[in-house]
């Protein structure tokens, strides 16, 4: 590897804490608990698991440091980047070493794809050695190929025996979990010979329930985007003369804009769950954009600082219905729309595609997001709504309102504003404390889930508001957080998302106080991201883990 920063040189030294079930080695006690039936639609995915499904959860205490037999294992990264990805698979080695020094970790590279095509790299000590304690996941890459065919079953399979490969560690959010389950059906239902285990993964913060209390990167991202939220907050108190919008990123679920908001202060957090379970229209949301600015204007305050996630606009439901509606149009009329050659008459075109209802929804919004919403297609055929630019369209928006506003002599501030999207940059970031030690926690957990012989398990790291060295260990059946949901005009066995919820602590705790941070400028500002120092300073989870489990 290239030269490295002095942070990194120093940072690689760091020994990341595990709980103490694990800390004699993975080769550890278990005990079971009950069957756990799928949460919901139990008798469906009974029937679609027939292998796997009622398995009891399990617990893990240390062993006595005896060792097991040797076991080589793939481990594959599958999604978008989170922060400590490297450190799940530091884990993974380590554990397996101490279960057997002659067990090998072989990684599979650039995402499920790898396993199929075979394009694998043995993990070694030194090789292991550059990566630990940093970000990215550049040490063997991801990749969003969904693994999901019998075929693709088949070719990896081939490809483990090739290796004398016994098990697969996956590491991903929802989907790619929800997949782990079925490679480890179909190879359980074989008599394969092939455990297959998922760790929890996404800086979204969407794979949590009952049983997994948060995936791994969000601690991280959070506490990025929150430095980089509450640089722009004080500049904003600083210089007194814009309204920041910042997108951030979280592709469906506003988990990230609610715990940046509640690290920060800042005026407001768009939630999207609120707005869909409110019904609101866009200009319900701009016109209260635009109450908030005008009372700050009011004290003199004509700056402030508006987070929005970068799913809202799927959750406002008649741009849900635009969207869809977009969608089955221009797939309809492909040929026509590729024809025309200028954007005025592209416009119009679409326009006489939609309902009358969506029509003038179409027709109200500004014509650049007229134009993402009608050219930006995912191979599907799809609008890429992360590619939308909510941000700049908000901010179009509510300059129209309050110069209406201002016309109509009812709104005497100034209103200047400034757009940001945060996401890239909190991906990759070296995982903070928290993530450094859950990270690596999961992945030795994992391979104590393989040392107890188990498949089709999560890594369960639990009790995370405690200090680490209290933390639990131990492994819960992926088909426990199954449920059948229609997707692509099918039924299919899937990992809930899991969405804000308004009745749950996080959003409550924003709710009570949020009229006050409207208004008042009550800014936090939290700084980097520390390594060293006082545990109050550097090894505190998110306020999102805090509400929830205290
Ligand atoms: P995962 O669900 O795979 O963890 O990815 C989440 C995410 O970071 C979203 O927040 C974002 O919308 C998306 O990935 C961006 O994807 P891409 O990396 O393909 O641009």
């Amino acid at each position: 590897m290239s030269e490295i920063s002095a942070l990194q040189k120093v940072r690689s030294a760091y020994q990341p804490k595990l709980p103490a079930a694990l800390r004699a080695g993975a080769k550890v006690v278990v005990t079971k608990g009950n069957p756990l039936p799928a949460f919901a639609d139990t008798e469906k995915i009974s029937q679609l698991f027939p292998s796997t499904s009622n398995m009891p959860d399990l617990r893990f205490a240390a062993g006595s440091g005896e060792k097991g037999e040797a076991i080589n294992a793939a481990v594959i990264l599958s999604g978008g980047q989170a922060p400590g990805g490297h450190n799940v698979i530091a884990g993974i080695y380590d554990g397996l070493k101490s279960i057997n020094p002659n067990s090998k970790l072989y990684g599979f590279k650039g995402g499920p794809s790898g396993l199929v095509d075979n394009k694998y790299v043995e993990i070694t000590d030194d090789f292991m050695d550059a990566y630990r304690n940093t970000g990215g996941f550049d040490m063997i890459g991801s990749g969003r190929t969904k693994l999901e065919l019998p075929e693709q079953f088949d070719k990896a399979r081939e490809n483990c025996e090739k290796l004398n490969i016994k098990a697969i560690i996956i590491i991903g959010g929802d989907d790619s979990n929800t997949n782990a389950c079925l490679l480890a059906e179909y190879y359980k239902a074989q008599n394969a010979g092939i455990q297959v285990v998922g760790c929890p993964k996404t800086i979204d913060g969407d794979l949590k329930n009952a049983f997994v209390e948060t995936s791994f990167g969000f601690d991280t991202a959070c506490k990025v985007y929150s430095e980089l939220i509450g640089n722009i907050a004080r500049d904003a108190n600083s210089a007194k003369k814009y309204w920041h919008f910042i997108k951030l990123m979280g592709r469906s679920a506003s988990h990230i804009a609610l715990e940046c908001v509640l690290r920060t202060h800042v005026n407001k957090a768009i939630i999207s769950e609120e707005v869909a379970a409110k019904k609101q229209t866009i200009s319900e949301i701009v016109n209260d954009l635009a109450d908030m600015i005008a009372a700050r204007a009011a004290n003199k305050e004509n700056f402030g600082v508006i987070l929005i996630p970068e799913g809202l606009i799927e959750f406002i439901p008649e741009m849900k219905v635009l969207i869809a509606e977009l969608n089955d149009a221009l797939a309809k009329n492909a040929e026509k729309f590729a024809a025309i050659t200028t954007n005025a008459e592209k416009l119009a075109f679409v326009e006489t595609l939609l309902t009358a209802e969506s029509a003038a929804v179409y027709k109200n919004l500004p014509d650049a997001i007229r134009l993402q919403l009608s050219m930006d297609r995912d191979p599907h055929g799809n609008v890429q709504v992360s590619l939308i630019e909510t941000e700049k369209l908000l901010v179009e928006l509510v300059k129209k309102e309050l110069a209406a506003r201002k016309s109509a002599g009812t709104f005497t501030g100034k209103f200047s504003a400034q757009t940001h999207f945060f996401g890239y940059e909190g991906r990759c970031s070296a995982p903070s404390n928290f993530d450094a030690d859950y990270c690596y926690s999961l992945g030795y957990n994992a391979a104590a889930i393989l040392g107890a012989g188990a498949t089709a398990y999560m890594s369960y790291v639990g009790n995370l508001v405690k200090p680490a060295n209290e933390w639990i260990a131990g492994a819960v059946p992926l088909t426990a957080m199954m449920n059948v949901e229609h997707r692509h005009g099918e039924d299919k066995p899937v990992i809930k998302k899991a969405l804000v919820e308004l009745d749950a602590a996080p959003f409550k705790a924003y709710a009570a106080i949020r009229a006050d941070w409207a208004v008042n400028t009550s800014y936090i500002y939290p700084g980097p991201i520390q390594y060293f120092g006082p545990a109050e300073v550097c090894d505190q989870t998110t306020e999102t883990l805090k509400l929830e489990h205290q």
